[in-house]
């Protein structure tokens, strides 16, 4: 089995969060997304979207990491990160699809505005123009060139504030009675789906923006923190430079977050 990934990309996280959980055998398989590998012809067969992860498995390949946990999961001997029944495995996909309908795209916009846009306006014009024009799908085009030029300011910025507040308020919600865990007071693929998007806000130091005012999410992320595969999949592959270069850059726009925060409209939430 291996996996096609990229160090410190929250989906590949994901995957990796998964195969530490399932404890499966696996081969890594470095995708350089800053020179463009993903777009390599040799990719593109694997992965036509052009994005890590991709997992391959008995001559089969899979994309989409919601999927390949998923996938994991159902070949593991244990399945002991889905829920037992058919309501609970609804209400992890529910969670699944906050993170695939408006997370995903949030923390890479959020990410983008503070970091990835510095990194891109130090690359040479000719290597940036390159990697605009091998986006291709549209509205990906949009995002990446709309955050480029207005940072914190872009519209893309406010749907992701937008996303994890719903997402923070529903997460306490459902909390609030007590249980360790999202689905069924069993830790499943809800609570590990969420943790890679949770963990990079912490590391952009804005993950306070959301968490001071909610004692049980604090409580189930410190309990996250806590598993084994935390460690192993997330904090311990980051290198001190990539950990200091989120840290400094989120905490550059963490005023300009609260405040589009604090000005959300709060009818729909
Ligand atoms: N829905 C996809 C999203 C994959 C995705 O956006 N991957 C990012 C890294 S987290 C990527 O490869 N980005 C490359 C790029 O946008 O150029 C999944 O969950 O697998």
């Amino acid at each position: 089995m291996r996996l096609y990934e990229y160090p410190n990309s929250v989906c590949c996280q994901k995957v990796n969060l998964a195969l530490a959980e399932t404890n499966l055998e696996w081969e890594p398989v470095t995708v350089n997304l800053g020179k463009n590998e993903h777009y390599s012809s040799d990719y593109l067969k694997l992965n036509p979207k052009a994005v890590v992860p991709t997992l391959t498995h008995d001559g089969s390949t899979i994309i989409e990491s919601t999927l390949i946990c998923e996938y994991l999961d159902e070949i593991s001997k244990e399945k002991k990160l889905t829920p037992d029944t058919p309501l609970g495995r609804t209400k992890m996909r529910g969670w699944s699809k906050a993170v695939d309908e408006g997370l995903h795209d949030g923390v890479a916009d959020i990410s983008f505005s503070a970091m990835f846009r510095e990194r891109m306006k130090r690359m040479p014009e000719d290597r940036r123009q390159q990697r605009f024009e091998n986006i291709g799908d549209p509205k990906r085009y949009d995002r990446g060139k709309t955050t480029f030029d207005s940072g914190v300011a872009s519209p893309f910025v406010k749907y992701a504030v937008y996303a994890f507040e719903a997402t923070f308020k529903n997460i306490e919600i459902e909390l609030s009675d007590g249980k360790d865990w999202l689905v069924e007071g069993k830790y499943s693929l809800a609570d590990l789906g969420l943790t890679p998007y949770l963990a990079r806000l912490e590391y952009l130091n804005l993950l306070e923006v959301w968490l001071s005012s909610k004692k049980y999410t604090q409580s189930w992320w410190e309990r996250i923190k806590t598993r084994p595969s935390f460690k192993k999949a997330i904090s311990d592959p980051l290198t001190k430079d990539e950990i200091g270069e989120m840290v400094a850059s989120g905490s550059k726009i963490r005023d300009q977050i609260t405040l589009i925060r604090d000005g959300l409209p709060v009818r729909n939430l």
